[in-house]
């Protein structure tokens, strides 16, 4: 993936704007608009199972998103389902405060809540012909590492060399400073302070169907529908909180 082709692909502008309006957290949050009862929910997808055809496959995203993503919500309520106080938090507060989670639910909460928040950041910064990296985001990517270009690479390189199942990030971190690195599994950045603002599934599920062994071609692909302008809100949104 390049600047290139990033640059190249902000096209439908009205779109841009009307998803950029929308925060992730409320996209995230349903369970805290007045239905506690039903807990953790998998957010609306903005596009349908094959919006990104031909980068990423209608088969991968039905199964993706309504086996694997459903499948973390589940057993995330499942794991919280005695614990009122737990259970009433944003999934998002949940990890930032994971040490105070029980320790007979800890792993679980890490493994599906993790998952349940990673995949609902994946689902928003993607988006049909994706969106130019521009904005606050693109001027901090550069000063921070010296060109866009080398931001890029650099978090290319990370998704590739993920050993195994995990997620390469562009994250906020503790010091308002961008970070870019990979996690094992589905551990989430906010266990550790960070505020994730793009996120990269690199298990096999999220690429095998179409890519098999091929992780770069589908990192290559992804590039294609990255939804910059979602990712740039959720920079300047982060660097406020
Ligand atoms: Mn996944």
């Amino acid at each position: 993936m390049n600047r290139r082709k990033f640059l190249t692909n902000g096209s439908t502008l009205l779109t841009g704007i009307l998803v950029a309006k929308v925060p992730l957290q409320v996209l995230a949050d349903h369970h805290e608009q007045g239905a506690e009862k039903h807990g953790y929910e998998i957010p609306k997808l903005r596009y349908g199972y094959d919006a990104l055809e031909p980068h990423i496959d209608k088969r991968t995203m039905e199964i993706h998103y309504g086996k694997h993503h459903q499948g973390y919500v589940n057993k995330l309520n499942a794991a919280v389902a005695d614990d009122h106080t737990l259970a009433e938090q944003s999934i998002e507060d949940l990890l930032r405060n994971i040490d105070k989670v029980p320790r007979k639910i800890r792993r679980a909460v890490i493994n599906s809540g993790g998952g349940h928040a990673n995949h609902t950041l994946f689902w928003s910064t993607m988006i049909p012909d994706g969106r130019q990296l521009k904005g606050k985001v693109a001027e901090d990517l550069q000063s921070t590492f010296g060109s866009i270009d080398a931001a890029v690479q650099k978090f290319t390189d990370t998704a590739k060399t993920r050993f195994g199942s995990g997620w390469a990030w562009l994250v906020v971190d503790e010091k308002k400073k961008l970070q870019i690195y990979s996690t094992k599994n589905q551990d989430s950045p906010l266990m550790q302070g960070h505020t994730p603002i793009l996120g990269l599934d690199v298990w096999e599920h999220a690429y095998y169907l179409k890519y098999q062994n091929r992780r770069a071609d589908y990192i290559e692909a992804w590039s294609n529908v990255v939804n910059w302008t979602q990712v740039n809100l959720n920079y300047t949104t982060a660097m406020k909180a």
